[in-house]
């Protein structure tokens, strides 16, 4: 019972600081880039908005004489230029980090280290939770994007720097602590996964809320073939999601799967052409970000309950946690404005 207001003034907490990184509007022509108050997230100075998308009236009148399939993807084109016209102005080794949306309320992270497809190596693991801890308390951030490049979300594990490993080592290192700080953040989190997620990989996208891939992407758990097994949550997680049968299968040939049977088995919730995903991803943060952000925590809170206990047990946490938001100004204002026939305007409290 004690776990409800508990949960509550964490979140109120955690509501206290705020984060500033680098803002990237997906859908505007400014790029904003903003330095926090201390090194290492950015050393440089503010950046004045800049203009850095082409006009895209002209080419959008192109795409309305076509056919309304094209007339869609001219709809989604501003999004999907702004994406590579982007700037980021954070001094992150393995990462990027940046701010999208109209409101500027959807984090993006973006593992980057392309010559080894995202190998999740510990300074990448260590930067991904620093980064995840300090959009975790930014107020202004509503929902967080974790993603890769085209050609690999994370291709697992640092095979390399794991090699020389001693069980010794890995027991006393408290080897994989670095990996958790995605599964413990209140705040949703949206793996957009394209191209490979194996491995590691795999589990990083599973310890997040919802997966969106891209229709290129491949998950798998390949660790079979290393001689070792996956540690992570791939035994676990994976085989909570697909079932025993396909996990075990996944699990004990390495073969992986692509993106239409990650959806089919509810590992992935959409899949989206691989060039609209972070586009989509950013899209599906803003929508949750409409809502209010204490509720959505709960709720997101509840939701994880059932992979953690029994159906009894967390119908009784559900039921709770329901009754709690009756305390809350966001319940009243959003039941009210419903009754009103007006917007809700959630102030999170
Ligand atoms: N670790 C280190 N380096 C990697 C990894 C990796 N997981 N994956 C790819 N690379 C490197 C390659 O060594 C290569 O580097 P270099 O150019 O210096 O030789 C570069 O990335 C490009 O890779 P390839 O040339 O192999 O690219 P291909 O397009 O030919 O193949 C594949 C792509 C199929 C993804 C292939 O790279 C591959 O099989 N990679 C390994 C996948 C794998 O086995 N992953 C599981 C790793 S173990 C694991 O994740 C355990 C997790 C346990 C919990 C977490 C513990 C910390």
């Amino acid at each position: 019972m004690i776990i409800i207001p508990l949960v509550a003034a964490s979140i109120l907490k955690n509501r206290q600081d705020t984060l500033i990184t680098s803002s990237w509007d997906f859908r505007s022509t400014n790029v904003r880039s903003h330095c926090p108050p201390k090194p290492p997230y950015c050393s440089s100075a503010p950046t004045p908005g800049v203009t850095v998308l082409p006009k895209m009236a002209n080419v959008a009148k192109i795409f309305a004489s076509r056919a309304q399939g094209l007339l869609q993807a001219a709809a989604r084109q501003p999004q999907v230029a702004a994406r590579f016209s982007s700037s980021s102005t954070n001094t992150w080794e393995y990462i990027k980090t940046e701010v999208a949306g109209e409101g500027k309320n959807v984090a993006v992270i973006t593992l980057n280290r392309p010559k080894a497809l995202n190998a999740l190596c510990n300074g990448l693991m260590k930067e991904l939770s620093t980064a995840l801890q300090q959009f975790g308390k930014d107020k202004s951030i509503a929902a967080i994007v974790l993603t890769g490049s085209e050609k690999a979300f994370a291709a697992g594990a640092d095979i390399k720097e794991m090699l020389p490993n001693t069980y010794s080592q890995c027991i006393q290192g408290n080897f994989l602590n670095d990996w958790t700080e995605v599964a413990r953040t209140q705040k949703p989190i949206i793996a957009a996964v394209n191209g490979y997620a194996l491995g590691g990989g795999c589990e990083l996208a599973m310890m997040c809320d919802i997966i969106y891939a891209g229709d290129k992407a491949k998950f798998g758990q390949p660790e079979i073939a290393l001689g070792t097994i996956p540690g992570a949550g791939g035994t676990q997680r994976l085989t909570r999601v697909v079932g025993k049968s396909k996990a075990m299968e996944m699990c004990l040939t390495g073969n992986m799967i692509g993106a239409q049977e990650a959806e089919k088995l509810g590992l992935a919730s959409k899949v989206v052409p691989a060039d609209q995903l972070l586009a989509e991803a950013v899209k599906l943060g803003e929508k949750i970000g409409t809502h209010s952000n204490l509720i959505v925590q709960l709720c997101k809170e509840s939701v994880n309950t059932a992979y953690e206990t029994t159906l009894q047990e967390g119908l009784k946490f559900e039921r709770r946690v329901f009754h709690a938001t009756f305390s809350t100004a966001d319940r009243k204002e959003g039941m009210t404005a419903f009754a009103e026939k007006r917007p809700a305007k959630f102030t999170n409290e």
